[in-house]
């Protein structure tokens, strides 16, 4: 590796501290520009070490005085240290004064403004910059807190806990005292104050306990609060119902605000949520934004007990709260799905997700393990290999032990770590600890690899059927790549869920060599060397293999089955999402074939009627239609190839994408018809799997018209204007609008500015504008053209993370055609907002600096102009640590 310029800290050099805080009364005089911060800590060595000075973590801060048991005391200042070399032996009480400036934290991290309130955010290191204290995750105080501030610019005061007192003071202020009964972090704090109204929900949970449940937001955004709500109520009985967990606090507050870095924060009973996670109603927000803001309500709520009653001992067990959360919210999405059918369709989703984000970080230049070595920037490791990749470890245990076996894991967990600070290795241990001797417990060492060894690992699949014996033989080998610091893997255990079908779909019974009867239609191999044979016996007919079932492992498979036994799974598989898997597949297949060669992409006319039978298909759910016929996506495809040319690519799927259309022109016009009227509104299953159904037909239809120049083009794009404009939702009218834009017709331009005067006073909507016109379809520089345009929109700011990832992540991220161009502008353009987007907010734009992972398997002439973007950024001399890190493993 290079000598980088960045400190790395490391897991190793872990050590506990010198010193714990048992308690903290905290107060607060608010004010934007000057808030005075008083700091009352009762302190105690940690006698398991040796002495040391006590060193305090504060940033930005300007301090005030510090005393010792009421008699002042001297202390240094070194960095964003605070150091007290005379600490007593015994126990003391330590008190500091400081001042922070909330108006000026741009970076949203600590103590900020936002539309005229006060909001924190202490994850992962926030709470430095509010005052000085201990701020590592295995430091538990428990906390009470008094705010003071003007009574009319802020009347609602919160913080974590139970409300104490509240009342007058002088000049028109008032304050609230809270406190906090649970030991927690400095992570977890949280304070809000300002001009803020609730929604209110008593509830009496299964134990008999009465809780009051409130959802703050700005005036006029009450009627937007009522899923969100829901959303809780039904995280809190399904926590109880699946996991015995009951909520632990009288009362549970969630708060919302326009200026946050993340989606949401799960602060001990103050949740914290940007606007865009926790708002909706039918007119402004889409189905797609009612199933996120269920699961990150679900998430941050589930958080209360993975994560806060049991937290991380260090920041490098952070998949032990993150990844072990999206697997509970994932899960409760599942559970809430109702039919078969809808858990796969969620199942899908997930893992279309884990491909489109996780697998590209694995094998790029940030791949890390899901518990990391070593982090300069612990903001860059809220990634998508602790949360995703992190949670698919979590199912794997629960595929290994069985479900009743991960719930008894999961008791011991909670009996053994409630109230402590603890490890990954802590929760493996519980898990296998409950369930002696199971194919977990018997590999624990080595199914632990999941943690310590970045990548993907590469499943190869290959069975021989020997008729006269009727046996079956499947050899399962396994690689996985070097990753960055990683050069040689070892074997990891991998849950191979898998079945087998006849050539006309029955699915035959699964009997391996040595056992005396078949063991039912589905079952579990563990592959755990690098090469293993399964004989399974009494095969009556030359197999399909359907493996990998639900996606049992977070593996890239190559299972070498050809396209016939392909379209026997699509057909037939009783797993809904490897019938899934084999749509991809047959399409996924054409489109690297027409890469590889170069040559234009021709659907073959096995593909198309497979395709058309799907979408004819009276058995098959809308919103499984709807997934099996969307083409895999580009940075999925990049995924699969060694050196990657994403106009290359982005042809190849337009081409794909023209042809469909035109091919099954009379099945999207009927599939239209029969999905565009779903009724009064509900995010349902059934009825928004109709709407993104309707939704990708109407794509469809405009685009046939527009690139086939049909004579009758002007009846869909007629269409498609008055469904736009008629629409009774916003995801039939973002569909339409959709449809308009990515088809480059005429209407598109009437069609977005109507919908910006009409939803001008919404920001969230705004954002939906922003973001639809920087991701549509690339046409000969149009959309790249329209963006640096936008740009310059009154509309659009920095300042405002959602705001920025609408349009400037939207284009870097989510648009390659548009990003990866040859005359290199979309890299001057990255290069140019990331400088400016550093020097206001940090955070945000080290994961924009993220957008350069992947530059090293670009082709020329992408590689040499991205490499000098990046360079260009490198040369900056005042980066921050955030951006720094990337960029410096960029060049690595
Ligand atoms: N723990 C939160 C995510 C989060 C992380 C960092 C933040 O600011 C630096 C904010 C939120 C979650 O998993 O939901
Ligand atoms: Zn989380």
């Amino acid at each position: 590796m290079r000598e980088g310029t960045v400190t790395l800290i490391r897991r190793e050099d872990y050590l506990a501290p010198a010193f714990w805080i048992r308690s903290v009364d905290l107060s607060f005089d608010l004010d934007p520009a000057k808030t005075l911060v008083t700091s009352k800590m009762r302190i105690e060595r940690n006698t398991a070490v040796a002495h040391g000075p006590l060193c305090l973590h504060g940033e930005e801060l300007n301090v005030l005085r510090v005393l010792i048991d009421g008699e002042s005391v001297s202390f240094r200042q070194d960095g964003d240290l605070l150091l007290i070399d005379k600490a007593p032996d015994a126990d003391f009480l330590l008190e500091i004064r400081n001042t922070c400036a909330p108006e000026k934290n741009t970076a949203l991290s600590g103590l900020y403004t936002s539309g005229g309130s006060f909001f924190t955010q202490c994850e992962a290191e926030g709470f430095r910059r509010i005052t000085f204290f201990l701020d590592r995750p295995d430091v538990m105080a428990v906390y009470t807190v008094t705010l003071r501030a003007d009574k009319a610019k802020y009347p609602v005061l919160l913080s974590n806990g139970n409300l104490l007192e509240s009342g007058e003071l002088d000049n028109g202020r008032h304050f609230a005292k809270w406190h906090d009964p649970f030991p927690k972090p400095s992570y977890l704090f949280a304070l809000v104050a300002g001009d803020l109204v609730a929604r209110e929900q008593k509830v009496r949970t299964r134990a008999g306990r009465d809780h009051l449940l409130q959802v703050f937001v700005r005036r006029g955004d009450l009627e937007k609060t009522e899923h969100a709500m829901n959303s809780l109520i039904a995280s809190m009985v399904w926590d109880e119902a699946r996991f015995n967990l009951p909520l632990d606090l009288e009362r549970f507050m969630v708060v919302g605000v326009s200026d946050f870095n993340m989606g949401a924060m799960e602060n001990k009973g103050l949740n914290i949520f940007n606007t865009s996670a926790l708002l909706a109603s039918p007119a402004t927000a889409t189905d797609a934004d009612f199933s996120r803001i269920e699961s990150i309500v679900a998430h941050e709520y589930f958080h209360n007990w993975t994560g806060n009653r049991v937290t991380c001992r260090d920041w490098f067990q952070l998949s032990l709260k993150e990844g072990l959360t999206v697997f509970r919210d994932q899960e409760f999405s599942m559970d809430m799905a109702a039919t078969p059918s809808a858990r796969a369709v969620c199942r899908i989703q997930d893992v279309r997700q884990l491909r489109a984000t996780q697998f590209p970080e694995d094998s790029g230049a940030m791949a890390h393990p899901v518990r990391p070595d070593s982090y300069a920037e612990i903001n860059n490791f809220y990634t998508a290999t602790v949360y995703e990749k992190g949670s698919e470890v979590v199912r794997m245990y629960q595929t290994l032990v069985g479900r009743a076996g991960f719930e008894a894991g999961m008791k011991l967990y909670f009996e053994r770590h409630d109230g402590q600070a603890v490890t990954c290795d802590d929760f493996a241990q519980a898990i296998a600890d409950a369930n002696p001797g199971s194919a977990l417990a018997t590999r624990l060492e080595a199914f632990k690899r999941w943690y310590s060894q970045a990548g993907t690992p590469r499943v190869r699949a290959r069975g021989v059927y020997d008729e006269l014996a009727r046996t079956y033989t499947l050899t399962l080998a396994q690689s996985n790549p070097a990753s960055p610091g990683q050069e040689h893997k070892l074997p990891q255990v991998i849950p191979v869920a898998l079945g087998l079908l006849g050539a006309e779909g029955q699915a035959l019974p699964l009997q391996l060599q040595g056992e005396t009867e078949a063991a039912g239609l589905e079952r579990v191999l563990v592959l755990d060397q690098a090469e293993q044979r399964f004989v399974f016996i009494n095969v009556a007919v030359a197999p399909v293999p359907s493996l990998l079932r639900g996606f049992s492992a977070p593996v890239l498979l190559d299972d070498g089955l050809s396209d016939a036994e392909l379209l026997v799974l699509l057909q037939h598989d009783a797993d809904a999402f490897n019938r899934w898997e084999a749509s991809q597949r047959l399409a996924l297949n054409r489109i690297l074939a027409a890469v590889r060669s170069g040559q234009a992409l021709q659907l073959d006319t096995a593909y198309l009627e497979a395709m058309r039978a799907v979408l004819k298909h009276a058995g098959l759910d809308a919103a499984f239609k709807e997934l099996a016929l969307t083409l895999p996506g580009e940075a999925y495809i990049a995924e699969q190839l060694e050196v990657v040319d994403p106009q290359a690519i982005h042809a190849a799927v337009e081409a794909a994408q023209i042809q469909l259309a035109a091919a099954l022109r009379e099945d999207w016009i009927a599939t239209f018809e029969a999905n565009s009227h779903t009724g009064a509104y509900s995010p349902d299953p059934v009825s928004s799997g109709r709407r993104a159904l309707a939704n990708l037909a109407l794509g469809m239809l405009v685009l046939d018209a527009k690139a086939q120049s049909r004579a009758d083009a002007g009846v869909w794009l007629g269409r498609a204007y008055q469904r736009f404009k008629d629409a009774g939702n916003m995801t039939d009218r973002l569909g339409a609008l959709a449809a308009l834009v990515n088809g480059h017709a005429e209407l598109a331009e009437p069609a977005l500015a109507k919908f910006h005067a009409q939803f001008k006073g919404d920001p969230l909507v705004i954002d939906k504008w922003f973001a639809l016109q920087a991701r549509a379809a690339e046409q000969g520089g149009r959309v790249f053209a329209k963006v640096r345009q936008l740009l310059q929109h009154p509309d659009f700011s920095l300042k405002n993370p959602n705001r920025a990832r609408s349009l400037i992540f939207s284009l870097c991220m989510f648009n390659p055609a548009a990003f990866h161009r040859a005359d290199a502008a979309g890299y001057v353009f990255w290069a140019d907002q990331l400088l400016a987007l550093d020097a206001i907010n940090p955070q945000v734009a080290g994961r924009l600096a993220r957008v350069m992972d992947r530059w090293t398997t670009l082709a020329e002439p992408y590689r040499s102009a991205a490499l000098e973007a990046i360079r260009r950024v490198a040369t900056k001399p005042d980066l921050s640590n955030d951006v720094r890190e990337i960029i410096e493993r960029a060049l690595a």
